[in-house]
């Protein structure tokens, strides 16, 4: 008798993202997956980056969230073309959920398309969606300990961004701390540190994102 197996999700889920890749490096895409805690600064700071890069490429936004669509909105209002995904209780993107939405956007006509994942430090990073550069936020409020803590999210980002550094006076903070763990788990990693209500560290963020331009 023939036994049938059925492969698990994470597996396919790389089949799929694999196949994203392959759809947006003809497309000259390149793909952004922003992960980080709710609240962490995340669409803040997508605007930032929207602001600065905006005259230059041609940008698209994906927004997850479990429900509503305020992060949206927020795009639409910048004149960006925006689709939000509401996952309904599920608490990170897959790749098949990304592969349902681009056909919303016209590829050709995008340089730069942002994912905002949901707000979480833990699963979000076991799934890849397609994306070129995974951007892990850490804001100040949560404190130095994070990247020992969930150490799946830190390792395999390419950029973490120490988000709202304006409030670095207020908690005790350790930049070492979080530079020494990255150093040890992930020496690749790039680490920014950005206050997004002010734009302050946008910059450089945004000339390293020009290294990564497809067209
Ligand atoms: N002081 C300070 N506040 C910030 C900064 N960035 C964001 N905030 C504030 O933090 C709160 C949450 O910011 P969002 O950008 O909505 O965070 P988010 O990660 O997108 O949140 P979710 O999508 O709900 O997970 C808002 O009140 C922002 O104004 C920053 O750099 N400094
Ligand atoms: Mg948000
Ligand atoms: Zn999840």
């Amino acid at each position: 008798m023939e036994i049938k197996v059925v492969r698990q999700i994470l597996e396919w889920n790389a089949d799929c993202d694999k196949e994203l890749k392959k759809l947006l490096n003809e497309k000259k895409v390149l793909m952004l997956n922003i992960m980080g805690s709710p609240g962490g600064g995340k669409t803040t700071f997508i605007t930032r980056i929207i602001e600065n890069l905006r005259t230059k490429y041609k940008i698209g936004v994906i927004e997850a969230d479990i429900a509503g669509k305020i992060d949206a909105e927020k795009m639409a209002d910048m004149g960006i073309p925006v689709v939000q995904l509401n996952t309904d209780g599920a608490c990170h993107t897959e790749a098949e959920s990304i592969k349902n939405i681009l056909p919303f956007f016209n590829l050709d006509d995008i340089d730069i398309l942002i994912v905002e994942n949901i707000g979480n430090l833990v699963c979000p990073a076991e799934f890849d969606i397609g994306e070129d550069l995974k951007i892990a936020l850490l804001s100040i409020p949560e404190g130095d300990d994070k990247v020992e803590k969930y150490p799946l999210m830190f390792s395999r980002a390419d950029a973490i961004v120490l988000s709202k550094y304006d409030m670095k006076d207020y908690f005790q903070f350790d930049d070492n701390r979080v530079i020494n763990n990255v150093k040890n788990n992930n020496s690749n990693a790039v680490i920014f540190k950005i206050n997004s209500s002010k734009g302050e560290g946008i910059n450089t963020f945004v000339n390293w994102i020009q290294n990564y331009i497809k067209k």
